[in-house]
């Protein structure tokens, strides 16, 4: 055999084969890159599955991204926002991958260095995320010293290739080319097929969670009233179904919590320190209660809304226990996974009922909705009470500690804004004449009174109210309108239990929720 050297780069100097080492190069990059991807993961989902780098990444993404950014990719991709910042990475990570392929080709070790960086950004990823451990380096080195040799060893053999003295040594080249670059890419999919069942942590929380045996609520809740449920098409139900239920929270993967091992430490101003196994929290008295649970990012008309019977146990009763110092007017609730909401103590020591949950309509939580423990608080935005997966409370004061959210600008206070919204008619034109109008209107702890509804710049009417499960659920409304054909705008406007009117003035989410007036634009004919 000739030595690699021989004929010198580019002998085989025809544009046509040229341009095919070019494929070649990019094809090399990219696997190397998952090969490198699929080998962190993989290992990651050995050593602790929550350790996987593009999680890692994805959660430092996640955190950097202004508020307002995450808001617009929040209403631009709705529950889809992680499934978009995946296939996103995916794609910088290809194209990063494509460019080093080409890049090593030419002016080798550079497009090594560059999945080098990446690995790099991997590492820095992982450092920074709380769950940090010495074992968390390895599968981002691991991910980086693959993808490097992977690459420096396919990229020699497109270069032997480009080399080739005679077409025979060059069809013989390129099958090694072919059965390297083929063989890799298949390994990376073995790799990321493993990876995924290795991650069966989530299949075995799964299975934990469905080994759970709820206790029967020694309050249940007060049954729904009849009528509340209108019968619309296309009007939200009452009680929202888990599956149905938005999820919005800053976890890329969801922490996965064995119930055995889960904790809750009520601590900070407390008397006596108190933790409660997921085992004793079942065996307490729970209560079920209905709430309706809104995030501050839902803007006036959305839909991260949702209502369901959640069971658990009062936090007063926990509070009580630990006995609260005075001072104290705030206690911070931290999750498994470093997110945190401060709430007001008031709201947890009040009569209300928040709630420290076990479940939702029935049900175990569900993995995504904060399983094994969680908790709601009736009348208060999510991000400054619902904490899911929660770990820790520690009552504190506003004065002294602040939380996820609020340290990116949004309202110490997050009291839920009275609201209401339009569902039915949707977006197709309706027949012309008597049109039903029907949606929902809430404000959380205080109740609603009235529902108007006006079409175009007529009066305001009264709608039909449902009878409401507590003051701290939504109430369904229907009305009917005469609607003549032609083009027609629908607004609605709730008032609270206080005879309080929702306000008309618009205000942007940030920094404590929106204001203004759902109205629709219908056409009828
Ligand atoms: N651990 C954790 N809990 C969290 C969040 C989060 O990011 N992490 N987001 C909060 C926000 S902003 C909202 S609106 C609610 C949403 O709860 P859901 O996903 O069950 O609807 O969860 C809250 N609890
Ligand atoms: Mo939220």
């Amino acid at each position: 055999m000739s030595g690699p050297g021989q004929g010198g780069r580019g002998a085989g100097g025809g544009t046509g084969r040229t341009r095919s080492h070019r494929w070649w190069a990019v094809a090399a990059g990219l696997v190397a890159a998952a090969l490198g991807v699929a080998a962190g993961e993989l290992l990651a989902a050995i050593v602790s599955p929550s350790l996987s780098p593009v999680s890692a990444v994805g959660s430092v993404v996640i955190d950097a991204v202004p508020g307002p950014v995450k808001d617009a990719a929040i209403a631009l991709f709705g529950t889809a926002d992680k499934t978009a910042l995946l296939v996103g990475m995916g794609l910088v990570i290809a194209l990063a991958a494509a460019a080093a392929g080409r890049l090593e080709l030419r002016r080798p070790p550079s497009g090594a260095a560059v999945l080098g960086l990446f690995g790099a950004a991997g590492l820095a990823a992982v450092l920074s995320r709380q769950q940090f451990s010495l074992l968390s380096i390895l599968p981002p080195v691991a991910a980086a010293v693959v993808a490097v040799l992977v690459l420096r060893a396919l990229a020699a053999r497109i270069r032997d290739l480009a080399a080739a003295p005679t077409e025979n040594d060059a069809a013989v080249r390129r099958r090694t080319v072919l059965a390297s670059v083929g063989g890799g890419a298949a390994v990376a999919l073995i790799g990321a097929a493993l990876a995924g069942i290795a991650r069966g942590g989530q299949v075995g929380v799964t299975a934990l969670r469905g080994a759970v045996r709820l206790p029967a609520p020694s309050r249940p809740a007060a049954p729904v009233p009849a009528g509340a449920g209108l019968a619309v098409d296309g009007l939200a139900p009452l009680v929202t179904p888990a599956a149905d239920f938005y999820r919005i929270d800053t976890a890329l993967s969801v922490p996965l919590i064995d119930p055995a091992d889960w904790r809750l430490r009520v601590t900070g101003m407390v008397d006596r320190e108190v933790e409660l196994s997921y085992a004793e929290l079942l065996a307490e008295p729970l209560q079920e209660s209905y709430v309706t649970l809104a995030c501050v990012s839902n803007e006036v008309g959305g839909d991260l809304i949702g209502n369901a019977r959640w069971l658990g146990l009062p936090v007063r009763e926990l509070l009580a226990r630990a006995g609260i110092r005075p001072g104290a007017d705030m206690v911070l609730s931290t999750s498994r996974d470093g997110w945190s909401a401060s709430t007001p103590l008031e709201a947890l020591t009040d009569d209300r009922d928040a709630l420290l949950a076990v479940g939702m309509n029935g049900e175990p939580l569900p993995l995504e909705h904060g399983f094994p423990v969680r908790l709601v608080v009736p009348g208060l935005y999510g991000y400054v009470s619902a904490t899911k997966w929660v770990t820790e409370l520690r009552v504190t004061r506003f004065a002294d500690e602040t939380a996820y959210w609020t340290d990116r600008g949004w309202g110490e206070r997050g009291p839920v804004k009275l609201s209401s919204r339009i569902d039915v008619p949707g977006r197709a034109p309706v027949s012309a004449g008597v049109v039903t109008v029907a949606g929902v209107a809430w404000a959380q702890h205080t109740g609603i009174s009235a529902v108007q509804v006006r079409v175009d710049d007529g009066g305001w009417q009264d709608a039909e109210l449902a009878p409401g499960i507590s003051a701290d659920t939504w109430r369904q409304y229907r009305i009917s309108v005469d609607l003549a054909p032609g083009g027609h705008d629908l607004a609605v406007r709730a008032v609270d239990a206080n005879g309080v009117r929702q306000a008309e003035e618009k205000r942007p989410v940030l920094p404590d929720g929106a204001t203004g007036l759902h109205t629709i634009r219908v056409t009828a004919r």
